[in-house]
């Protein structure tokens, strides 16, 4: 990615058996196939996920999405997209990452003096999960300080694919990921310069989503969602009834 700061908006959806020959009907280039690590950090108290918050070491590679806008604000307007595609902030640059970390932390903290009339909570110990021993060790030394801990690591296969020309699809990629531990989702996406137009991506993705013929209105699950699920179910139904999920 060129930038490091961007708006990710995008639509998961189901992979039938024949969406690789669906997409090259419709005109799509496979452009690559990869397999990549992520290792997904939060508190203990999920502090930036229950903010939909998300930060993660992707091959090495620091990368925090973080939620443009609530669940509600999304419904206004164009309720049925809005509802199926989701916008993130994405960035990838390690000082902006750790500022806004500490920063949402911060609201985080002063959100639960006001609620609860309690100090903020100061964790004494880092706990050390499977995931946290395998995290990057060199020069990570603020994920101690920040009491941050690996909660969810995987491994996907993505197969990505563009479209060519300045079309209707011009800068829409879709990817078809297939995670791990069994579970597979497409996503249509479109990165957005910070700043620029998210109408006109969400119309470039319904576009390609009717291309497809995706009917379905229900919101797809993410690999995250059914990762938590499977592994995490307490941290899984907090963000479930934090309406993140
Ligand atoms: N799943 C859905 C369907 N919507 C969401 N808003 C989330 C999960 C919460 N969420 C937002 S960003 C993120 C998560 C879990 C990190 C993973 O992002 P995702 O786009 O699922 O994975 P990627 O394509 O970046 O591998």
């Amino acid at each position: 990615m060129e930038s490091t700061m961007s708006v990710e908006v995008e639509r998961k959806f189901v992979c039938d058996a024949d969406i690789q020959k669906q997409l090259e009907e419709i005109g799509a280039v496979c452009i690559g196939q990869k397999q990549f690590q992520d290792k997904y950090f939060d508190t203990p108290d999920f502090l930036l996920t229950l903010r939909d918050v998300w930060l993660r070491c992707r091959q090495g590679c620091w990368e925090l999405k973080c939620a443009t806008v609530t669940k509600a604000e999304d419904r206004v307007g164009e309720p049925q997209k809005a509802e199926l595609c989701s916008r993130y902030q994405e960035i990838t640059n390690l000082s902006q990452i750790q500022l806004k970390v500490r920063e949402v932390m911060k609201e985080g903290n002063g959100e639960k003096k006001t609620a609860n009339q309690t100090h903020p909570v100061v964790h004494q110990d880092t706990p050390k999960t499977e995931g946290a021993k395998n995290c990057p060790t060199g020069n990570e030394s603020w994920l101690m300080e920040l009491n941050l801990v690996c909660f969810a690591e995987f491994t996907t296969q993505r197969c990505s694919f563009t479209f060519g020309g300045e079309g209707d699809e011009s800068g829409v990629r879709v990817d078809l990921d297939q995670a791990d531990f069994g579970y597979c989702v497409g996503e249509i996406e479109v990165l957005v310069p910070k700043g620029e137009d998210i109408q006109s991506a969400l119309r470039k993705i319904e576009k390609t989503a009717q291309r497809l013929g995706l009917s379905g209105h229900q919101r797809v699950q993410g690999k995250m969602d059914v990762y938590l699920q499977r592994y995490c179910p307490e941290h899984y139904a907090k963000l479930l009834s934090a309406h993140i999920l």
